[in-house]
C-alpha cells in the first residue's frame, strides 16, 4: 500500500478558485501537492498579488488568468496546462458567485440577472471545464466540485445559490454518465459551513456556524482541512469506483432531522 505522500504521485491536477489562504480550493492544493500531484492554478486575474504567493508554495508549474465566465479563458487555461503538461490527471472546481443582495431577503425576488449570474459563474462553469479537462485526460480521471447542502434543503438566504448548487450536483450526474466510459470520475464534496473568503461577511454567518456545530452528530464545524482529505480521497485511485457521487463532509449534519 502507497502512503498518502506519494498517493497522487506523476498525477497533475488543475485547481480554479484559489482566492487567499482561507479558500476551500487552497486546502485542497495543498493537501494534493503534499500527496505528490503536480499543481495548476486557475485565478481570477484582479487576485493575481494575492494568489501567486500560494501558486509558488505549491510549486505550481501552472498558473493562469481565468475569468469563468468566459469561455475562451476556460479553454485557454486547458490549452496552456495542456502545453506545459500534454495530459491531465485531476480538476477541481472550488468557484461560485451570487450578487451580495440576492443572499438575502426572499428568494422570490431574485431578478432574472442575479439568477442567471449565479448558475452561470456556480455551475456552467463546472461543464465548460469538464469539456476542456476531459480531451487531457488520456488515461482517466477524477473531477471535482464543491456543494452545499442548500442545494437539497433551503437554508436562510442562500436563495439563489441553492439553486445553482443544485444546479451544480446535477452537472455531476450528468457529467458522470457522459465521462465514465473515459474512465474519468465526476463527484462533488457537498461541504459543511466554513468561515472562507465567500462565507465572510455574509450576516448571521456566525450564528448559523454555532447551530450547524450544535446539531452535527460531531458537535463542531468542519475545516477547510477536512474537505481537502476527502477531496484526496475522491481524486485518488482509493475512489477508482465512486462516480456521479455528492459525498458529505459536514461532521454528519445532513442525516440529522432536528
Ligand atoms: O456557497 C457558499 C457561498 C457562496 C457565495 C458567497 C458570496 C458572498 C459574497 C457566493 N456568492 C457570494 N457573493 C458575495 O458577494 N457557501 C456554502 C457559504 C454560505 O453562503 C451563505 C450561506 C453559506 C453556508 C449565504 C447565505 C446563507 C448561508
Amino acid at each position: 500500500m502507497e502512503s498518502i505522500g506519494n498517493m497522487l504521485a506523476g498525477k497533475r491536477a488543475m485547481i480554479f478558485g484559489i482566492a487567499n489562504e482561507r479558500s476551500i480550493a487552497w486546502s485542497i492544493g495543498k493537501q494534493l501537492h503534499e500527496a505528490g500531484a503536480e499543481i495548476g492554478l486557475a485565478y481570477l486575474e484582479p487576485l493575481k498579488d494575492r494568489v501567486m504567493p500560494l501558486a509558488e508554495k505549491l510549486e505550481a508549474s501552472v498558473a493562469v488568468p481565468c475569468d469563468v465566465s468566459k469561455d475562451e479563458e476556460i479553454e485557454n487555461a486547458f490549452k496552456v496546462a495542456g502545453e506545459k503538461w500534454g495530459s491531465l490527471d485531476i480538476l477541481v472546481h472550488a468557484v461560485a458567485f451570487a450578487n451580495r443582495e440576492d443572499l438575502e431577503g426572499r428568494f422570490v425576488d431574485t431578478p432574472r440577472e442575479g439568477f442567471r449570474l449565479a448558475l452561470d459563474i456556480s455551475a456552467y462553469s463546472f461543464v465548460a471545464m469538464a469539456r476542456g479537462a476531459a480531451p487531457l485526460m488520456k488515461e482517466g480521471g477524477s473531477m471535482l466540485a464543491m456543494s452545499y447542502y442548500g442545494a437539497v434543503k433551503t437554508i436562510p438566504n442562500y436563495n439563489v445559490m441553492g439553486v445553482a448548487k443544485a444546479t451544480l450536483e446535477s452537472c455531476v450526474r450528468y457529467l458522470a454518465v457522459d465521462l465514465g466510459a473515459d474512465n474519468i470520475r465526476v463527484n462533488a464534496i457537498s461541504a459543511g459551513p466554513i468561515k472562507t473568503p465567500a462565507s465572510s461577511g455574509i450576516k448571521g454567518f456566525k450564528t448559523m456556524l454555532g447551530a450547524c456545530a450544535d446539531r452535527a452528530p460531531m458537535k463542531k464545524n468542519i475545516t477547510q482541512e477536512d474537505v481537502a482529505k476527502s477531496a484526496l480521497y475522491l481524486c485518488s485511485d482509493l475512489a477508482c469506483g465512486v462516480t456521479g457521487e455528492i459525498h458529505y463532509v459536514d461532521n454528519g449534519f445532513n442525516v440529522t432531522g432536528m
